[in-house]
């Protein structure tokens, strides 16, 4: 193929397909043809196919039953990606590239907890030191003392603690009571101010770099996250596969949406360069409805047993093409314990599917051919939502970024999210991964935080009562699919 035109291709962290390349290169000037091309194009296609070149030449319509959308934030993180800049590669096969996948961190099979005194301390305990090493790995905090050091000082302090309340003084100011193993102190914010602002989660681990006050209190003067640090470059895979993300496919429910998921499946089996490239399937969490999750729920379901929801849902599933792999964790509507983190779901349910279905914990970090995943169902936006101002259930991807800048899943112990202590707090988010999944809110998303390309897998359900009577509206049907070979991703509507 034309050497320019690879490098116009490459520049652009695009992809072609054969044909399409064949045709560019075919024209007096391949690049000028490419730049037209990409010129008319609205939004960035994961792979440049004769169907673009052709429709942008008026020569075609889009086929209506299945619309590509990008979604405004997405043309301008996800399509610029970090593509080594001198080799094209071609869209991969999916069935021609070997499975590599690998767990990292699950709780499945290692859950310790027993509910006891000696439990919460415990699994606090490691909640502050696991954040607190990252904390101290911060430039603002070298010389953090410990909070009864911090306590004794009358110059400027920096400590690390958890938040164990957070409370509206009389005046209106915000007072956090901040504690590590050696005391608690008040730390004042004051209303008005930048921080002030930038709310503080109960539970949540900060740094907190300010001035004693003769009353015992800290005025505070910077509240340091964990954050991630960098802008990370997305580690493109040689294989060039694509990962497809669906989340809460409630099966069992009435408002399943039967039709456009298979919608989906056939296009999973068309002759599709894209649909070809996929080589996994993350579902992530309530992927059926579940029996007893909420009262009078046997109202809404199509099939009331819960054994029979699963049977169900591996019969969607095998109708997926051979070479897709699919990888299960649960939600709050699925058979296993609500608290998290969540083991995977129980061997009985998944003697139901075929051995190309792997089932991992909620949350699970796993790597695909290197590239790292954090997948986590997303109960904890239920508290983000209440307990953040400005975060909104259509926005899913705002609190994705709030959770990483904690570098935590679910901050809030006591909230609406039930959370298990175990020895190691398996929601601490201790390695920043390159891809963050997560489902729950049936909002479809997809942006960039600071090299983290974040994704909300949207639904299989239509409105629920629930949802309509607090005026939630989902975003069903949609699928986020990810090129793991630039890094590039779009999202297709069914
Ligand atoms: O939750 C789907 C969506 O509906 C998610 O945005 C939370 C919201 N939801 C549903 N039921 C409840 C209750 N009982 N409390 C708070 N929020 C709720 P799903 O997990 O699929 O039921
Ligand atoms: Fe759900
Ligand atoms: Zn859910």
């Amino acid at each position: 193929m034309h050497e320019r035109l690879l490098d116009a291709l490459a520049k652009r962290g695009a992809l072609a397909d054969p044909a399409a390349a064949e045709y560019l290169a075919r024209s007096p000037d391949p690049v000028e043809a490419l730049e037209r091309v990409f010129a008319k194009l609205d939004i960035m296609p994961l792979v440049l196919t004769m169907d673009d070149i052709l429709r942008v030449q008026g020569a075609l319509r889009p086929p209506a039953a299945i619309a590509t959308t990008a979604i405004p934030a997405l043309s301008s993180a996800i399509a610029v990606a970090s593509v080594p800049p001198t080799k094209l590669r071609t869209v991969a096969r999916a069935d021609d590239v070997a499975v590599d996948f690998s767990v990292v961190r699950d709780i499945t099979g290692k859950s310790t907890c027993e509910g006891t005194l000696g439990d919460f301390s415990r699994y606090f305990a490691n909640r502050l030191e696991a954040i607190g090493k990252l904390l101290r790995a911060r430039r603002e905090l070298v010389g953090a003392t410990d909070i009864a050091r911090a306590r004794r000082l009358t110059r400027e302090v920096r400590f690390i603690g958890m938040v164990a309340d957070v409370r509206t003084s009389r005046k209106g100011d915000r007072i956090l009571e901040v504690e590590d193993a050696t005391d608690t102190v008040p730390v004042f914010i004051a209303q008005g101010t930048d921080l002030f602002r930038d709310p503080v989660l109960p539970d949540e681990v900060i740094g907190v770099i300010g001035r004693p006050t003769e009353k015992g209190l800290v005025i505070a003067e910077q509240i340091v996250r964990p954050d991630v640090l960098t802008g990370r470059a997305f580690p493109t895979t040689k294989e060039g596969v694509s990962v497809a993300f669906v989340s809460d496919i409630h099966v069992g429910s009435k408002t399943f949406l039967g039709e456009r998921w298979e919608a989906f499946s056939r296009w999973m089996n068309a002759d599709d360069a894209v649909a070809k490239s996929i080589k996994y399937l993350v579902c992530a969490g309530d992927v059926v409805d579940g029996i007893g999750v909420y009262p009078r729920q046997e109202e809404e379901l199509t099939i009331d047993d819960v054994y029979a929801q699963y049977e169900e849902l591996a019969r969607l599933l095998a109708a997926m093409p051979d070479h897709v792999n699919v990888i299960v964790l649960p939600g709050n509507h699925d058979a296993v314990r609500p608290a998290e983190p969540q083991p995977a779901l129980p061997q009985n349910v998944q003697n139901l599917f075929d051995s190309n279905t792997k089932f991992v914990g909620n949350p699970c970090a796993f790597t695909l051919h290197g590239v790292r995943i954090l997948a986590y169902h997303g109960r904890s936006m239920d508290d983000f939502v209440y307990s953040l101002p400005g975060m909104s259930y259509a926005r899913p991807i705002d609190t994705m970024r709030e959770m990483l800048r904690r570098r935590h899943l679910a901050p809030v112990y006591g909230g609406k999210t039930p959370i298990a202590p175990e020895a190691e707090d398996h929601l601490v988010i201790d390695e920043v991964p390159d891809v963050f999944v997560a489902g729950h809110v049936h909002a479809v998303g997809m942006d960039e935080y600071k090299g983290v390309k974040m994704i909300n897998a949207s639904a299989w359900q239509s409105q629920t009562v629930y949802q309509k009577m607090h005026n939630i509206e989902p975003t069903p049907a949609r699928v986020p699919i990810l090129s793991l070979g630039t890094g590039r991703g779009v999202i297709k509507e069914f």
